[in-house]
């Protein structure tokens, strides 16, 4: 059998972790003076935790000492981490636990590829860490999604091709990083919001294992695109 690489986004995809990062958001922004709406929060979606809090501070119109900086993000981060650790499998998101297995047992390769630096522990919470062959997160990357680093290393370590190579991914970055890596680029989510994604889907209840099978065997396959560019 064919073998390619599935590689997986964590928080929208396997989890819904946003919900947390808004409530520690919130707090955060709140303690400075600033207003923090679940648009917003959307915004932050696929974001580094550093790039996240900068924005923040933009939409709020403040400047702060380093020191300052980066206390908020451990404040932020520790907030968070409470709530991480609430978790337990029945967070996972309908039918992820039942494609992870399928691909398993059909003897895919499978990647984790998330810009969050809490990975593994959300993974280990819900009992899903001995699913992925290969684990890129926020701390082996140096340039965040749309830059494709996370997805590259992820074919790298599952010693694939990017081409050989699938991206599940909820955010608008995160279809832009997998078609620069010319990887087939699969939206989970709202098909308005994610419509450079080659296929879309609402969530993974939604995916037949007919369309797995047909990755697998090249029947789908990524179209080369051009022009494709990093667009900050
Ligand atoms: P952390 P993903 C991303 O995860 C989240 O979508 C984003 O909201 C968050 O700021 C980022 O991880 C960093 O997370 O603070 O845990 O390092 O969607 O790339 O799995
Ligand atoms: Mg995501």
């Amino acid at each position: 059998m064919n073998k390619k690489g599935f590689i997986f986004d964590l928080d929208g995809v396997i989890v819904d972790t946003a919900k947390y990062h808004f409530l520690a958001w919130k707090n955060l922004a709140n303690s400075i003076g600033i207003d923090f709406s679940e648009t917003q929060n959307e915004q932050l979606k696929g974001v580094s935790r550093v790039r996240s809090l900068e924005k923040i501070l933009t939409w709020g119109n403040k400047t702060l000492s380093e020191e300052e900086f980066s206390r908020l993000m451990t404040l932020k981060n520790e907030e968070y981490l409470s709530y991480i650790n609430t978790m337990d499998a029945s967070e996972v998101l309908p039918n992820v636990t039942n494609t992870l297995n399928s691909l398993n047992n059909k003897k895919q390769a499978i990647a984790l590829g998330s810009a969050s630096k809490n990975a593994r522990p959300i993974l280990e919470k819900v009992d899903l860490l001995d699913k992925f062959h290969a684990i890129v997160d926020g701390n082996d990357v140096t340039k965040a999604k749309p830059d494709p680093e996370v997805f590259l290393i992820g074919a790298k370590l599952l010693q694939l091709q990017p081409n050989d190579c699938v991206v599940f991914e909820d955010s608008v970055a995160g279809i832009q990083a997998a078609n620069i890596a010319n990887m087939l680029s699969i939206g989970i989510g709202d098909a308005s919001v994610l419509r450079e994604a080659d296929y879309i889907f609402k969530d993974f209840t939604e995916i037949p294992d007919s369309f797995l099978e047909d990755v697998i065997s090249d029947k789908i396959k990524k179209q080369p695109k051009t022009n494709l560019s990093i667009k900050n």
